[in-house]
């Protein structure tokens, strides 16, 4: 008896042992429909330890693009992960709608989903329905809350901050840039969100400001932890061991509890949307398509609403959960751009002057008039398109993407093809606007800032198109950026009004250079300090 149980122990043993070898090392490495696709680190197949080391220790961004140039567009980063940087692909995966993974669900708020955090297309599809208009070009250029928005922050806050960094105790140090565009940023978005009486006014009140950038960065460091190792976070929480400090986790819940507070002044018009404003710059824009929106879904399928149990059931929450989103979305990407972009322009007086003389062309411009005010606001499709402006723009937003981090999805249980490689269901892909911004096909010698690229007097139209179709700061398909068009239309105001009036010189650029490694890139100090002069 007990030779045959110890005998039967034994075959169990190797049995198990065969399975595994079979399992996580055999299949994974020869015999999965991935074994053919280059591997980005000889472990990739056989576990996810090294992406994850490259992801902690910030050093994605680099290592993913000299993968890619080494080993081509299509690469294998761990078992059931792969990273991909070609046009092929990427029509396939972000123009073919495959959706999210649980990457993504940090980014519910409250408990909630939001429209970003939503995973399935479907759901997806009805949640951009109650804002996609608000969000579209021609909304934005013909709204009159916008105008009286844009108005009302360059001409009362941005430029008033500007005036007096000038004055002679401030010229030597200059001002922080990185903190005014933040602040211009979330006075823009909470402005079109919540309307300008109950949006913020960050521009005037920098302590606030400061505290709150603090908050976003503490949160922002460790979202990583929840993203990656989801379960073994949870599971140390739940144990009282902390995988990221407890302050992160405050942090988060100081900037959902203030955002909250902004949502809860809004509710005593949540019967009677229209009362909340009686002049165009009050216009709580977006927070009235999120209302409706939902308001209308719950008319017309009440419990049978694919949002029912998501969203339906706990509205307050729903609507706090998408405007925070926005709000943050809004804030953070588009200061990031402007402050390389006047990192950029400030390295070049003659770069400043030609831009300047494009922007006074425009009929009304932007130049401020006697009493300090400006007058009256440009064309908006005018402004959208003078060509060394949207240059400019596009070549910063090209070198130093606000979001060069990799945007995840999942492959559909059928499984699809990427370039001649057949992949199965439920394997992670993501295109990074890291590695497609510096594919030398599109942009010769990618790492030198060269706003030419973008010019028609200088490429031809062919270069553009190619470049175009590579440039991915908001992403593609579905899943792309909702807030783009504002983006453009509040970044180009900005750096307009600010050009128009001033010159740009550079005092402290510490640390600039050096971007942090993640879903999103701050300078590594999180500062930049420039004087600004008056231009004559
Ligand atoms: C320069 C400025 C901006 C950049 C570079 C940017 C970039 C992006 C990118 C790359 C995505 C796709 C992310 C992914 O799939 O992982 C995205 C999505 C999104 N962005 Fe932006 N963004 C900017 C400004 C804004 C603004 C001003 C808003 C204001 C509401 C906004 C709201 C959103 C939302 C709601 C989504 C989710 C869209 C969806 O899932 O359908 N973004 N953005
Ligand atoms: C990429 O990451 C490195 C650190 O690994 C950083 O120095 C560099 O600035 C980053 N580049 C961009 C454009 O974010
Ligand atoms: C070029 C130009 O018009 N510059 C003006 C911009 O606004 C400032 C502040 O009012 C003026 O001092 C500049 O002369």
């Amino acid at each position: 008896m007990a030779v045959i149980s110890t005998a039967s122990g034994y075959y169990a043993i190797v049995g198990l042992l065969t399975f595994l070898t079979y399992r996580y090392i055999f299949y994974p490495v020869f015999l999965s429909s991935l074994a053919r696709i280059p591997n980005a680190h000889w472990s990739a197949p056989l576990s996810s330890l090294w992406i994850l080391n490259t992801r902690f220790s910030r050093r994605e961004n680099r290592t993913l693009a000299e993968a890619h140039r080494l080993l081509g567009p299509i690469v294998r980063v761990g078992p059931d992960e792969l990273s991909i940087s070609d046009l092929g692909s990427l029509r396939t995966v972000y123009q073919g709608g495959f959706e999210k993974p649980a990457w993504y669900s940090v980014f519910d708020n409250y408990g909630v989903p939001c429209m970003f955090s939503t995973r399935q297309a479907t759901e997806h599809s009805i949640r951009k329905r109650f804002i996609s208009h608000v969000y579209s070009k021609s909304f934005i250029h013909s709204s009159p809350a916008t105008t009286a928005q844009a108005h009302a922050i360059l001409s009362e806050r941005l430029l008033p901050s500007i005036e007096e960094s000038l004055a002679e105790s401030q010229r030597p140090h200059g001002i922080d840039v990185y903190s005014v565009f933040m602040g211009a940023t979330m006075d823009f978005i909470t402005g079109f969100v919540y309307g300008l009486k109950y949006g913020t006014d960050f521009l005037a009140d920098k302590a606030y400001r400061e505290h709150m950038l603090e908050m976003y960065k503490a949160r922002g460091e460790y979202a990583i932890y929840d993203q990656e190792l989801p379960r073994l976070t949870k599971f140390c929480r739940r144990l009282g061991i902390p995988l990221c400090p407890w302050s992160a986790d405050s942090a988060n819940r100081e900037l959902c509890d203030w955002i909250k507070r902004l949502c809860d002044n809004m509710m005593p018009f949540i019967a009677n949307p229209e009362a909340a404003a009686t002049n165009p710059r009050d216009e709580p824009v977006v927070w009235k398509a999120v209302v409706g929106g939902l308001r209308k879904e719950e008319a017309a399928n009440g419990k049978e609403s694919l949002l029912y149990s998501t969203a339906l059931t706990n509205f307050e929450l729903s609507v706090a959960s998408e405007l925070l989103d926005h709000v943050l979305a809004g804030q953070e990407t588009a200061g990031l751009a402007l402050t390389y972009l006047s990192w950029r322009l400030s390295q070049s007086l003659d770069l400043q002057v030609n831009l300047r003389a494009e922007l006074l062309s425009l009929s009304p411009n932007l130049r401020v008039g006697p009493d300090g005010r400006l007058n009256n606001m440009p064309d908006p499709k005018q402004l959208d398109s003078l060509p060394l402006l949207h240059a400019v723009l596009t070549e910063t937003l090209r070198l130093h993407a606000p979001i060069p981090g990799p945007q995840p999805r999942e492959t559909p249980a059928s499984g699809c093809h990427l370039g001649d490689y057949f992949v199965p269901g439920g394997v992670r892909v993501a295109a990074l606007a890291h590695t497609l911004h510096r594919e030398e096909i599109a942009f010769p010698d990618p790492e030198t800032w060269d706003h030419t690229r973008w010019l028609p007097t200088v490429s031809t139209e062919e270069e553009r198109k190619l470049r175009n179709r590579y440039f991915w700061a908001f992403g593609s398909g579905g899943r792309m950026c909702v807030g783009s068009n504002f983006a453009w239309h509040e970044m180009k105001l900005i750096v307009a009004a600010i050009y128009s009036n001033y010159t740009s010189h550079i005092v402290d650029d510490t640390g600039v250079k050096n971007q942090a490694d993640g879903y999103t890139n701050q300078p590594d100090k999180e500062r930049l300090y420039i004087r600004f002069e008056r231009a004559r």
